[in-house]
């Protein structure tokens, strides 16, 4: 017998991740639809190029809805009009560094945004299951390895308004017994990873120095420890953490720590390049507060949920300087071309 459809809906769908979940979904058979934000060009969907579909397309499985997480009718009134099986809440200013310039707006959009879709679904009583995209800088400077058990000291104006959504969403699941569950994320990275953060900075400089159209890249803390994993594999935890009957708080992680220094080392050989001839200091990449290392123990979820990490810190450098390449090849030759979105 077919199961009718299923629908989903993604807050964030531009995004790194918004965009390989959507992809997920969409193979898996479901409706998805994904809230954009309404932009004064049409390029900034262009993770999406791929599966966009356009309007009347027949048998339509992608819907974009225009909205903000900032505002709690659009919410209200798109989940009272899809009724989603799941809502995931990728929505956020995602960029650490960034939040300590824009912390008011960073709390708006990360902490507030969550419970504006909670109340959403609480309200709509449409049952849907809830995923939250916490994250590891939830622990701050806990010291490594941190799993679920670990305490929480968040090191910036992102990680503190993270820190209150990830509370929101154990508060509605212990007041309303909501399906509603966090995935607290370590890094995770892949070509489609923005340009600003540290490893898509580096990969992408290392295209570009190869290429000989830049000629050094400036960059902050190299002694940061991260455990960086690859996105399309996380993707598939989050999923995974709403087919269980029982919502959960769940950490994904590799396991495996690297300096920045290490990653800039592996992507620079990668491409036969002696790194220190070219990556400057700038100290205006340091962070008032920084997060030194994190470092995930995923037990958990590979008992619970059967997921593992598979791509570990070296291939993923080397696979993100490959594409970086490539994609640096496509566009000088004129050969990158963006679907038309409306
Ligand atoms: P990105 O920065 O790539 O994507 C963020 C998404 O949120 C984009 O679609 C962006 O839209 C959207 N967004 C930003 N502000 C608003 C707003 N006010 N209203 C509606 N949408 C908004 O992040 P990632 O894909 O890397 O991360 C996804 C989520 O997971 C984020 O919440 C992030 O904090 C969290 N996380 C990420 C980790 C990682 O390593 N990648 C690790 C742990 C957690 P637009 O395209 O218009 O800017
Ligand atoms: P992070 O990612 O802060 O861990 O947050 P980012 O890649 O920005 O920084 C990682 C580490 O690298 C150091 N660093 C630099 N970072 C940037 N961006 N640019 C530089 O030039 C640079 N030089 C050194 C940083 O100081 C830091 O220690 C990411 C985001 O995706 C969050 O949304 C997510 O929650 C966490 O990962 C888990």
């Amino acid at each position: 017998m077919n199961r009718p459809r299923r629908t989903a809906l993604i807050t964030g769908i531009t995004g790194q991740d918004g965009s390989h979940l959507a992809e997920l979904l969409l193979g898996k058979g479901y409706e998805v639809h994904g809230i954009v934000r309404r932009s004064s060009t049409i390029s900034g969907n262009s993770r999406l190029d791929g599966i966009y579909q356009p309007p009347h397309t027949p048998d339509q499985q992608l819907f974009l809805h225009y909205g903000d997480i900032t505002d709690a009718s659009m919410l209200t009134n798109v989940i009272r009009d899809i009724q989603p099986d799941e809502v995931y809440n990728l929505a956020a200013q995602s960029h650490v560094h960034v939040s300590f310039q824009i912390p008011d707006y960073t709390g708006n959009v990360d902490a507030l945004g969550t419970i504006r879709l909670l109340e959403a679904v609480r309200a709509s009583d449409c049952g849907a299951r809830f995923y939250q995209a916490s994250t590891s800088e939830l622990f701050g400077s806990t010291p490594p390895p941190q799993n679920e058990e670990s305490p929480f000291h968040p090191r910036s104006p992102y990680g503190v308004a993270k820190l209150y959504s990830y509370w929101a969403v154990v508060n509605y699941r212990e007041a309303y017994g909501l399906h509603a569950s966090n995935g607290i994320l370590f890094n995770h990275e892949g070509p489609r990873r923005g340009e600003t953060f540290v490893t898509r900075k580096i990969t992408r400089a290392v295209a570009r120095i190869a290429a000989g159209i830049q000629d050094a890249v400036y960059m902050g803390n190299l002694n940061a420890v991260r455990d960086w994993g690859y996105a399309p594999e996380y993707v598939e935890g989050m999923w995974r953490m709403l087919q269980h009957d029982t919502p959960d708080d769940y950490v994904l992680a590799t396991g495996e720590g690297a300096t920045v220094r290490d990653f800039v080392e592996v992507a620079f050989g990668h491409a036969g390049l002696e790194w220190e001839k070219y990556v400057r200091h700038d100290s205006g990449q340091e962070r008032p507060a920084e997060v030194d290392a994190l470092i995930g123990d995923a037990s958990k979820a590979k008992r619970i949920l059967g997921w593992e990490a598979k791509t570990h810190w070296r291939d993923l450098a080397k696979l993100m300087v490959d594409a970086d390449r490539q994609l640096l090849d496509d566009q000088l030759s004129g050969r990158t071309v963006h679907a038309e979105h409306h």
